[in-house]
């Protein structure tokens, strides 16, 4: 008989939410314009918007932060998180940046000139927005299975080598500044890359000697999916595969708000130490002093415990993962389409398949989000055309092939009887989904145009 599992934690402190009217959710949703950004979280239930920054801090990281060291410079907390981050990922120099956008701003600032092109796998908002902002243009690389909504390949996250060759041998490799690999692909679906495929893309990239630069966001579940599914890594710990992953790169770029279990941080790490002298350089200009960054001395001492936490045991990792799949496998078992395999930090609704009445220019993640929120007050977000933004050359829709809303899960926040209530409102939305109608912008911003946009019904 299998036997259940509880996650490796008991509740100390609540925070009441409360249920509202749908009457009260009808309106809510269409002042916010049908985005579930510009909802106050006072009217959401459950806040399934993103898993960043939303995490439940140990009682060990808030204890922490009372020996926070607020002094300017040379802060004792500065160095124990570079004592963590070397202790756990291997990086030598650390940058701390106030989340993973100001790392992402200094790497591209300093590594990309104009007409320069930045391979990776598959873009991300911010990722992107900072490459273009450098001048570059971002190539997608990423294996095709991951485009594809319906592929259960295993390793949706991993680069095609192939393409990557194509790419740096059309453009020269001196034009290629480095490979922006991302663990554990965020619009993918939570979607990870083998330990083999990074090895690879890291040898490769060693010969033509193009850096190879991690967007380590979401390592630790990338390595949970290595450790349960890549042939030889069911016996290594979690803590031995997050070093090995980031052992085949020449830096990172980290969200601490996700992996590293804080509400606010993030850094840049490199092994190069004249790199990193420029990146101190322009980390005084535009984030704070070298041994603080955007972070105040506490916010670094709950960030050297969590990622020391995040790999303490497996236990963590596992339930962590192990929830989005209950949520995964609860849909699954309702009929409704989602991307699979489920992925480590949110279970991401096909919502191209289930609103296949809507053209993808009527944003039916966007409408899917909001039909949601106005079911039962859970709050999802849209990944797809909205998100995807504007071709600049053509001015057009990118229309991407994955049109998805995503339920994030934040880490320690939620228990399963949230998870059966969000389960039973996508379903019964599922059941209803004729009724939902296509969405016009009735304002677009000029860029990262999901976090503001506001629609109105078609
Ligand atoms: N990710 C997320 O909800 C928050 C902003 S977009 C809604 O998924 C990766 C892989 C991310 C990410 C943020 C960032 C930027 C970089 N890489 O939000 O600036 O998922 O800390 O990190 C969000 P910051």
């Amino acid at each position: 008989m299998t036997r259940s599992w509880a996650e490796p934690w008991k509740i100390k402190m609540v925070e009441p939410i409360t249920m509202t009217t749908r009457d009260h959710r009808e309106r809510t949703i269409v002042d916010a314009g049908y985005n579930t950004f510009l909802l106050r979280s006072e009217d959401v239930y459950i806040d399934l918007l993103t898993d960043s920054g939303t995490t439940a801090m140990s009682d060990r990281q808030w204890s922490a932060m009372l020996l926070g060291d607020e002094s300017y410079a040379g802060a004792t907390s500065f160095y124990k998180l570079v004592d963590a981050v070397h202790d756990v990922y291997g990086y030598e120099e650390l940058i701390p940046t106030h989340q993973g956008r100001g790392a992402e701003h200094i790497l591209s600032q300093l590594l990309i000139k104009p007409g320069d092109v930045v391979p990776g796998n598959m873009y991300f908002t911010t990722t992107r927005y900072h490459q273009e902002a450098a001048g570059g243009r971002f190539v997608d690389v990423i294996v095709d299975e991951a485009h594809d909504p319906e592929s259960i390949f295993p390793f949706k996250g991993n680069i095609d080598l192939d393409k990557l060759r194509a790419v740096v041998e059309d453009v020269g490799s001196d034009r290629v500044p480095y490979v922006s690999f991302e663990t554990n692909v965020n619009m993918a679906g939570g979607q990870p890359a083998s330990m083999a495929n990074i090895k690879d893309v890291h040898a490769y990239c060693r010969e033509n000697g193009i850096p190879v630069m991690l967007d380590a966001t979401r390592a630790l579940e990338n390595a949970y999916f290595i450790q349960q599914r890549e042939k030889g890594y069911a016996g290594h710990s979690i803590a031995e595969i997050v070093r090995e992953i980031a052992d085949h790169s020449d830096g990172a770029t980290v969200s601490s708000k996700k992996d590293n279990l804080v509400n606010i941080g993030g850094f840049l790490a490199v092994r190069d130490p004249d790199l990193a002298m420029k990146a101190r350089a322009m980390l005084v200009a535009f984030e704070g002093l070298h041994t603080y960054g955007g972070m105040a001395g506490r916010d670094m001492e709950a960030l050297a415990e969590g990622i020391r936490e995040m790999v303490a045991n497996d236990d963590h990792v596992r339930a962590r993962v192990g929830q989005v799949e209950y949520l995964g496998h609860q849909l699954i078992d309702a009929g409704v389409p989602v991307i699979q395999p489920i992925g480590g930090h949110g279970v991401f609704l096909d919502a191209g398949r289930i609103l296949d009445h809507l053209d993808q220019d009527e944003f039916p993640a966007q409408a899917l989000a909001a039909a949601i929120y106005v079911d039962s007050g859970v709050r999802g977000m849209e990944r797809g055309n909205v998100s995807a933004g504007r071709d600049p050359e053509t001015g057009e829709n990118r229309r991407p092939k994955l049109e998805l809303v995503r339920l994030t899960i934040p880490r320690r926040v939620y228990t399963q009887s949230h998870m059966d209530v969000v389960s039973e409102s996508v379903g019964e939305v599922f059941e209803n989904r004729r009724s939902v109608q296509g969405l016009k912008f009735s304002y677009e911003p000029d860029s990262l145009r999901f976090f503001q946009a506001r629609f109105s019904a078609v």
